[in-house]
């Protein structure tokens, strides 16, 4: 189910990847069609720590084998909206786009392209439309949706180099900034392409503007912000070794470009700005830990490192065979961050139970940081059967998360922070 993302990091672990294709089909033959929430294991890895509860989950699927999201969007009208794919790239993946109220119920689902190579990446909501982003065959594409219908008002998918696509989209005063890749030379790695980096100024329609290249700073444009009339740029360097970030104009100009992590693998995928335009990066390293674990840095508006932390294996098992793998964070009104990953073990060699968890069953691992980068708690989720992983998180208006899981399709988990607290 997760195999797009696994064969990613265990990419220079060539035997493993064998392994991992007999576990997927194994681990694929014995999964249900749809947990229901009565089975869905919680558990704290941090003490007793007050975790939030499982509010509910639903679990929408496409017209392909499986479904796969990467991105979640709170939206104004209380509802949610995922983004990523359904089927396999290269050959039968078309781009979806699922639409479901405050309560998890579906509204509407799109999908896009003809199958073959079709990525579904992030979303944003504008006053009239939600834009969406992503590839078609190859090329990058935006497309702009009506809310209420998720029908198509305009669609620009354009050629930029080889195998592109667009990673993430701002609106600007004068239309959108969109960041991604050009020229991927692992074009079947929907993760990290190996390619370059690109910006793009569209107009309101999505018209091309100016495309500027972001190399060398990064092979892999992940997210993007706007702060003080400038955009900030997260993603990877060459070769994935480190966090790559970007202060850029509004016209694209780079102003500066630093980079963040130690002496391994440091791999960037989760990005968000807090209101003061400090700046939260999260994704996996290698440096200093015993296997993937996942490292999130909190850095200010000029690029200095306010705190980092590394953590991983909440389950308790042996962490030299523990991958834990960020997908996703978004900054809290506290000042902190919620951090989103996926937990597991993909080793034959090895396999641990402890109680009701065993170590070769993925989870959604959560992490809580407060302002100054404590871990205030962290938990993982998963059904009793099966495998989960977190994509995404965002957070509602009520301050709760609704996580994107990966369970074969696009699974919606909303998680209850404490209610108790706010009330009192
Ligand atoms: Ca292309
Ligand atoms: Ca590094
Ligand atoms: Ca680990
Ligand atoms: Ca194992």
């Amino acid at each position: 189910m997760k195999e797009q993302r696994r064969r990613f990091t265990v990419r220079k672990q060539r035997f493993a990847v064998l392994v991992l294709t007999l576990l997927l089909t194994s681990v694929v033959g014995c999964l249900g069609e749809d947990e229901g929430e009565g089975s869905i294991l919680v558990s704290s890895g941090n003490n007793g720590e007050t975790v939030p509860e499982v509010a509910w989950m639903t679990s929408y699927g496409g017209s392909g084998e499986e479904a796969h999201g990467h991105f979640i969007l709170a939206c104004e009208d209380g509802g949610f909206l995922q983004i990523g794919e359904t089927g396999f790239i290269p050959n039968s993946a078309k781009l979806l786009v699922v639409k479901v109220n405050a309560t998890g119920e579906l509204e509407w689902k799109k999908e896009f392209g003809s199958k073959g190579h079709n990525l579904g990446n992030s979303a944003i909501e504008v006053g009239d439309g939600y834009v969406v982003v992503g590839a078609l065959d190859e090329d990058s594409t935006v497309i702009k949706l009506n809310k209420t219908t998720g029908s198509t008002v305009w669609s620009q998918t354009h050629n930029y180099g080889g195998s592109d696509a667009i990673e993430h989209v701002v609106a600007t005063d004068t239309g959108f900034a969109a960041v991604g890749y050009i020229d991927a030379e692992d074009d079947e790695n929907t993760f990290f392409t190996e390619g370059k980096g690109r910006l793009m100024l569209l107009d309101q329609d999505g018209e091309q503007q100016v495309d500027r290249s972001l190399n060398p700073h990064m092979a892999h444009a992940y997210r993007l912000a706007v702060h003080d009339r400038h955009l900030f740029i997260s993603g990877l360097t060459e070769g994935a070794e480190d966090y790559a970030l970007v202060k850029a104009t509004l016209s694209g100009e780079v102003v500066w470009a630093k980079t963040y992590g130690g002496g391994q693998a440091d791999h960037n995928f989760a990005f968000d700005m807090a209101e003061d335009g400090s700046m939260v990066l999260s994704g996996h390293t290698l440096s200093d830990t015993e296997n993937w674990d996942t490292y999130t840095v909190n850095i200010d508006n000029d690029g200095v490192v306010l705190w980092e932390a590394t953590h991983g294996n909440p389950r308790g098992f042996d962490a030299r065979y523990i991958h834990d793998e960020v997908w996703g964070l978004r900054t809290t009104e506290d000042g902190g961050a919620v951090v989103v990953a996926g937990t597991g073990d993909e080793y034959w060699s090895y396999s641990k139970c402890d109680g009701v968890e065993c170590s070769d069953a993925w989870r959604v691992y959560v992490l809580k940081f407060d302002a100054v980068g404590t871990l205030e708690w962290e938990a993982t989720y998963g059904p009793s059967q099966g495998d989960w992983a977190g994509e995404d998180i965002c957070i509602t208006q009520d301050g709760d998360f609704v996580v994107a899981v990966d369970n074969g399709a696009f699974g919606f988990l909303k998680l209850n922070t404490s209610p108790e607290v706010e009330a009192s």
